[in-house]
């Protein structure tokens, strides 16, 4: 996969006159995407983030703005409505610009920060509450009216499937090379097949379906959480892959690529906390089946993202942005780490009512 840097100039072009911007605004790359391409652009004082989205795999960025505008206006003005970052249109109205009309711009919320490895449990709490609440305030909102931008995107029999066509593949010849990953994923099918069907019997919500520790704007001060950002996956499903990706992100002490894996363990305390914190987000409002399910739902996102990251490496990574050879595979056994951990350490767990 090519730089990051690479198109940064070019989004600049594509928002300079729409938005007004002077010869002397400046851009540079923004958080940890793997899938956009995001930029901080500054103007004198004014600041705004800019985004190319990849449309290789969101082929028709105008759905994004249909589904994240209908979420924002949902929210807008909602009591104790949490804040999401809004799309900004140019004067004319317009929300979406460049040759390939791939490029959007974003509010720029200040004082605030993202968090990529939890310092604290307390984090953890404030997370799980902020994602709970989000989805708590949509339970009036009518999941089906948003496009599935990806469909099945966290279905386990999807994914298996895709994993499966990749091996057979081996497009890059590098099956050899993770053969222990290939049979350490083979051993957890049947754990596939259960958690497919879990999903199948759980009510569908409006979800997120990225909520990851850095997708929530903490702000600088007090740490109480600023905003929700990247709606781009919001779909409808079940809660427990919402809450999964909570586990994933904040359990381990390592960042999702780390390569001590020694360090690579589940948190029990943060597991608490997370639970906790969800809990308290949906205030009675999700059902004993979805209570039940947030266990398994931390074991099989960790489980599926490993899957999806094993997939790409095998693919030669085509689907998520690389920064050095082999990143996909030391993703990969990260979070399949991380998933053994989790399932002998808090798999008992169970989330009180
Ligand atoms: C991708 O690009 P980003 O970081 O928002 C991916 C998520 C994965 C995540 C892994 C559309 O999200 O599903 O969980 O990487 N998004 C898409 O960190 O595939
Ligand atoms: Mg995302």
């Amino acid at each position: 996969m090519d730089s990051i840097l690479r198109n940064m100039p070019d989004i600049l072009e594509a928002i300079r006159a729409p938005y007004g911007l002077s010869d002397t605004a400046t851009i540079s790359p923004l958080g940890n995407g793997h899938i956009n391409r995001t930029a901080l652009v500054s103007d004198g004082k004014r600041r705004m983030v800019a985004q190319q989205v990849n449309t290789a795999v969101f082929t028709r960025p105008r759905d994004l703005l249909y589904n994240a505008r209908m979420i924002e206006e949902h929210l807008f003005g909602k009591e104790g409505a949490l804040r999401v970052v809004r799309h900004v249109p140019d004067s004319q109205g317009r929300f979406l610009h460049g040759p390939q009309e791939d490029v959007r711009v974003l509010e720029y919320i200040p004082a605030t920060t993202t968090v990529e490895v939890l310092k604290e449990p307390g984090q953890a709490y404030t997370a799980a509450q902020g994602f709970a609440r989000f989805s708590r305030q949509l339970s009036d909102f009518d999941a089906s009216k948003l496009v599935a931008v990806l469909p099945d995107f966290h279905s386990p029999d999807f994914r298996w499937r895709q994993f499966l066509d990749a091996l057979e593949r081996d497009a890059a010849g590098r099956a050899g090379e993770c053969a222990g990953e290939i049979a350490f994923a083979m051993g957890v099918e049947p754990l596939m097949r259960d958690w497919q069907e879990l999903m199948n019997k759980l009510p569908v919500r409006v979800c997120h379906n990225d909520c990851k520790i850095n997708n929530l704007l903490f702000h600088k001060e007090s740490g109480a959480v600023a905003a929700i950002i990247d709606l781009d996956t919001c779909m409808p499903g079940p809660v427990l892959t919402d809450f999964g990706d909570l586990v994933r992100t904040c359990c381990s002490p390592e960042a999702e690529d780390s390569t001590r894996l020694e360090n690579v363990v589940a948190r029990p305390e943060v597991f608490r906390a997370l639970t906790e914190g969800y809990m308290d987000g949906w205030r009675g409002e999700i059902t004993r089946a979805e209570i039940d399910s947030l266990v398994q739902g931390g074991m099989m996102m960790c489980f599926i993202i490993g899957l999806r990251f094993l997939t790409d490496f095998l693919d030669g990574d085509r689907y998520f942005a690389i920064a050095h050879p082999g990143h996909n595979l030391e993703r990969a056994r990260n979070q399949l780490r991380l998933f053994d951990s989790l399932r002998t350490r808090v798999a008992d767990h169970a989330v009180p009512a």
